[in-house]
Formats: structure tokens, C-alpha cells, sequence
């Protein structure tokens, strides 16, 4: 079979208007990459100034749901969980019909509501987000799967509005090479964002956080 990973598969989903309605952020990566760690930083250091709320996409649990509602970042009122089964990559792209219902309860639970992160179920380089669910995206990966990642590329290191290498605490210990990650990163992704980060070092993503505001203005 001629499958080339770098190639998004087709998007059937339209982007939607976005007046009267709260700001929709997906957050894809493969799995371990930090995704929910950042969703918990991104409320600890957005939730007082920005009305959000969260949906989860697992595949048989409600696992990253569970783990931010006990860490304590936000009312618990304010996280949906969506069980994808299988395949969470059909959920965010493909039938995002549960995703949608999700961020729907939230609005009509929450009617001054600005900003839903979604966390998808994350399975490997290929999953992004329909432009249906998603009006912004960020694609989380992280320097323990090694310093070749970004230049494997996959639609979710090349397309993504905003890419995020996480965990560089680990990079000595996993004999990554920052400088070689972050130039191929920005080779495979020309203008558009890279941030490096630990959230280990800065547990409140000051510089994903910064990227959100600017996505709400
Ligand atoms: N050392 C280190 N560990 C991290 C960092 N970010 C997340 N983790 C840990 O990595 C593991 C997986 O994170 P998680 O957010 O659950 O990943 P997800 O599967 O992408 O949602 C957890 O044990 C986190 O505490 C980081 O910047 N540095
Ligand atoms: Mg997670």
C-alpha cells in the first residue's frame, strides 16, 4: 500500500463560524507526551482570567478526566469525558459528533464560556484534529522518543498551529539533542510556532499559556 504518514488524511468536517460560541483548542500527541500534564497547566495559569472548561477524549476510561478533577485545577463541573473505544482518532476527526455534544453541554452549562481545551486520546504522529471540532490546535510531543521525531514529521509536528517539544528536562538523560529537534522542527513547519518546554522547570506553561491568549483575542 502507498501510504505516505506525511499526508493529512481528508478533513469532512467544515470550519465552523465562531461568534457566539466559546474558542475550541485541541490538544493531540502521542500517548505520554504530556497532553493532560499541559491541559492541568494551561487551567492552573488561564482559569482566573479566561472562562474555560475541558473535554478528555480516552479510549476505554475516563482516566485524564479523573486526573484533573483530582488535581484540583478546575471545578469538576467544568470537565466533560468522552470514551472514544478504539480508535481515538476517529473521534477528533472523523465522527466528532460526541466531542461536539461535549463541548455543547459545557456551553449550555457554562454560558459565558470563552475557551474549550480538548485533549484528544492521542495514538501516534498521525492524528490532528477536524477543523470541525478544532479551531486552533497544538501537537504535543515530547524529547524520551528521541531527537528524530520532528523531522518523521506526520501532519500533527507539520500542520499544527502550534507545535510543543515537552519533557526537555529529560533530554540529557534520553541523549536528545535540543538544537537538532528544534532545527528540524522549524524545517518541517516553516512560519509556524515551536515552543520548548518542561513542565517539570514551569509548571504553568508560561509560553503555551501566552499562545493561548493570543488565540482568544
Ligand atoms: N519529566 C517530565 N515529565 C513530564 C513532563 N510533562 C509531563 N510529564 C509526565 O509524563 C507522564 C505522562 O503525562 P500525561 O500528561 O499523562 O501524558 P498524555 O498521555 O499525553 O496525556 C506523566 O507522568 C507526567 O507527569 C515534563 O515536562 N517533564
Ligand atoms: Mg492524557
Amino acid at each position: 500500500m502507498n501510504f505516505d504518514p506525511t499526508v493529512p488524511e481528508p478533513d469532512h468536517h467544515e470550519a465552523q463560524p465562531k461568534q457566539g460560541r466559546a474558542f475550541r483548542i485541541g490538544i493531540g500527541g502521542p500517548v505520554g507526551s504530556g497532553k493532560t500534564a499541559l491541559v492541568a497547566a494551561l487551567c492552573r495559569a488561564l482559569g482566573d482570567e479566561i472562562d474555560l472548561a475541558v473535554v478528555t477524549n480516552d479510549i476505554y476510561t475516563t482516566e485524564d478526566a479523573d486526573f484533573l478533577r483530582r488535581a484540583g485545577v478546575l471545578d469538576v463541573e467544568r470537565i466533560e469525558a468522552v470514551q472514544t473505544g478504539a480508535c481515538p482518532h476517529t473521534a477528533i476527526r472523523d465522527d466528532i459528533t460526541a466531542n461536539l455534544d461535549a463541548v455543547e453541554r459545557l456551553e449550555e452549562r457554562f454560558p459565558g464560556l470563552e475557551l474549550v481545551i480538548i485533549e484528544s486520546g492521542g495514538d501516534n504522529l498521525t492524528a490532528v484534529f477536524s477543523r470541525g471540532l478544532a479551531d486552533s490546535q497544538v501537537f504535543v510531543i515530547d524529547v524520551a522518543g528521541g531527537d528524530k521525531v520532528p523531522r518523521k514529521g506526520g501532519p500533527g509536528v507539520t500542520t499544527a498551529d502550534l507545535l510543543v517539544i515537552n519533557k526537555i528536562d529529560l533530554a540529557h538523560l534520553v541523549g536528545a539533542d535540543m538544537d537538532v529537534m528544534t532545527s528540524d522542527a522549524h524545517r518541517m513547519r516553516g512560519e509556524l510556532p515551536v515552543i520548548t518546554q518542561s513542565l517539570v522547570d514551569t509548571p504553568d506553561a508560561p509560553e503555551v499559556a501566552d499562545w493561548v491568549r493570543k488565540q482568544l483575542v
